[in-house]
């Protein structure tokens, strides 16, 4: 379905006469605060989050599966929902694909479908997480790091598939996440796992075309229990410097243990030049794919002070930086969870962009630590709902997005197109 702009323009005006109350209001409080209220609105304007093919649909966990009507079951459907987001919106302009489930029968008239909706290809997945149907070697016992090089083979051919595919549609990189490791003492040869997994991963480099980037993508644990080949950052950037320049790593917020400073995680990795890109969600208790910002929103602000703080100083040379939503949704209808998920990002982002840095680094030096600690809270508790809310008017989405959505009865016309029964696949 396609939303019109004349909806979003009626949305608006109805809402205008407060959202200007409290913007100016805002707008005022910042001013005097030499912050420049116009040049971080188009910063926010700017900020594009993509949005993966396997969060359209309902998630579930090993539990049961609860599913809602309306999922896009084809590659086009899902390009449909993605559209629709940045319609309302104007922040999740691109789509991420898994293959194989995201395998184009016509590349050209998908792409031109996603530029229909002003929609560019981010990253491409490869999965080597479970076996796929007629699959000649199992990878049950890993895919780039196996024991058995005919696996190892396979692995890296379907990896060399997805850039292909990718390159079909105009994506620029391709991430690696490997659910390799062992979940007992004893199983895996640590050493000789990784390896392995680098000796493949070569393999996949070597085809990367010259505009290319490749991610690595760390997990600290799941499906193995006992040990992960890239269980954290430290492997995850041996693996990118080792594979050179293309090579960079991916930070999935809840792919870490319970309390691990994930922000200095960001800020290290920007130090060397090799924070590729993020994925966003947030987590209690291990990899819960919730939400962004449902949880720990102040760890997700300090997160943003690390990124606008390694994207503005002249010090940090880091390739530009991939943005991707990789959430999933039990409970929640998926796009209103999406809208949601992409305003947390929006504002943490404002809140970390409103930072007086000058100052910040003033207390630093001095070793005044209530006057830092002042500072970022400072920037935390301001309210900039209205900041990004007139950002998105400037661009032409909708001033409420989850108000116009349920308005719109979007569900129910997407129900109604495609059926109560509709599944997405995936992951
Ligand atoms: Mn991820």
């Amino acid at each position: 379905m396609i939303i019109s702009k004349e909806s979003i323009e009626n949305h608006n005006s109805s809402k205008l006469v407060s959202h200007k109350k409290k913007y100016e209001l805002l707008n005022t409080t910042l001013s005097e605060s030499s912050i420049e209220v116009n040049a971080i609105i188009k910063k926010i304007q700017e900020f594009q989050v993509a949005i993966p093919s396997w969060a359209l649909g309902t998630g579930g966990t090993r539990f049961g599966r609860f599913a809602g009507g309306g999922e896009p079951s084809t590659l086009e459907q899902k390009i449909e929902d993605v559209g629709l987001l940045h319609s309302i919106n104007q922040s999740s302009g691109a789509i991420s694909l898994h293959i194989p489930w995201d395998i184009p029968s016509d590349a050209n008239k998908i792409k031109n479908l996603a530029a229909s909706f002003g929609l560019k290809f981010d990253a491409v997945n490869s999965n080597t997480f479970q076996d796929q149907k007629n699959q000649k070697f199992s990878y049950k016992f890993g895919s780039l790091s196996n024991t058995d090089a005919n696996a190892r083979k396979q692995a890296i051919e379907h990896n060399i598939e997805v850039i292909k595919q990718g390159q079909a549609l105009g994506s620029k990189s391709l991430t690696v996440w490997l659910a390799d490791g062992s979940s007992f003492p004893g199983q895996q040869h640590f050493r000789r796992a990784f390896e392995r997994t680098l000796d493949s991963l070569k393999e996949i480099y070597a085809a990367l075309p010259s505009d290319w980037s490749i991610f690595t993508e760390h997990k600290a644990y799941e499906p193995a229990f006992y040990s992960s080949v890239v269980s954290d950052w430290g492997s995850s950037l041996l693996f990118a410097q080792k594979l050179g320049s293309k090579a960079s790593c991916l930070v999935d917020l809840g792919h870490h243990l319970p309390n691990a400073n994930i922000e200095q995680i960001v800020s290290r990795l920007m130090m060397e030049g090799k924070l590729g890109g993020f994925h966003f969600n947030d987590s209690k208790y291990s990899d819960d794919d919730l939400t962004v910002g449902s949880i720990k929103p102040y760890q997700l602000f300090l997160i943003f002070n690390e990124l606008v703080d390694g994207m503005t100083s002249s010090e940090v040379k880091n390739p530009e930086l991939g943005w991707m939503i990789d959430a999933s949704h039990n409970i929640k209808d998926p796009l209103e969870d999406l809208l949601q998920s992409v305003e947390a990002i929006m504002i943490a982002y404002a809140q970390a962009l409103i930072i007086d840095r000058k100052a910040l680094e003033n207390a630093q030096l001095n070793n005044d630590v209530v006057t830092a600690q002042e500072i970022l809270q400072n920037a935390y508790r301001t309210d900039v709902r209205s900041l990004v809310a007139e950002a998105r008017l400037l661009s032409g989405a909708a001033l409420e997005p989850i108000s116009f959505y349920r308005a719109q009865k979007i569900r129910q016309m997407l129900i109604n197109e495609r059926g109560t029964n509709s599944s997405a696949s995936g992951l």
